[in-house]
């Protein structure tokens, strides 16, 4: 029976390599958030990204969702595949030189990293419509309660 062990052995490696997922928790990813400069960051605070990650992906890196126009988003913070990711099947500019399935694993760099360079568009965090619809303009240091962190999420105080 040494096939069938070797037939396991190959499924678990495709697994590892498929689920090389995960769903954050709040003040996990609110630390991570914050140790790759993003708060501040264009004048949003981490009290944006994690209302915002909470809305889009439910801090679940391997979220997809497709869209009436036949584009896909892609992972924590539903990066688009028309504009910032190429999934090779929907026509992109690929703003973040990216393969989309790198926006479904765990490591966040280069998800952080792109979403940077949303941000720093014109429309900045109204690139994202939950976050216009439900974190512009509320209370948001419930996102931060609790994790032993120290940032400052008041953006009236804060020098973007
Ligand atoms: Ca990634």
């Amino acid at each position: 029976m040494e096939a069938w062990g070797t037939v396991v052995a190959i499924l678990a490696t495709l697994m590892v390599a498929t689920v090389d997922a995960k769903i954050y928790g709040r003040c996990e990813l609110a630390v991570k958030l914050d140790k790759e400069g993003l708060n501040g960051f264009k004048g949003y605070t981490i009290g944006d990204w994690m209302c915002m990650a909470h809305y889009e992906s439910g801090f679940d890196t391997s979220f997809v969702d497709h869209n009436p126009d036949g584009s896909s988003d892609y992972g924590i913070f539903q990066l688009n595949s028309a504009w910032w990711c190429d999934n090779g099947v929907t026509p992109t500019w690929n703003l973040c030189h990216m393969d989309c399935r790198d926006l479904l694993n765990r490591h966040l760099l280069d998800d952080i990293l792109c979403a940077k360079q949303v941000v720093s568009s014109r429309n900045g965090m109204t690139a994202w419509d939950s976050w216009t619809k439900h974190c512009y303009g509320h209370d948001l240091s419930e996102w931060l309660k609790g994790c032993n962190m120290r940032v400052r999420i008041d953006s009236k105080k804060m020098n973007s």
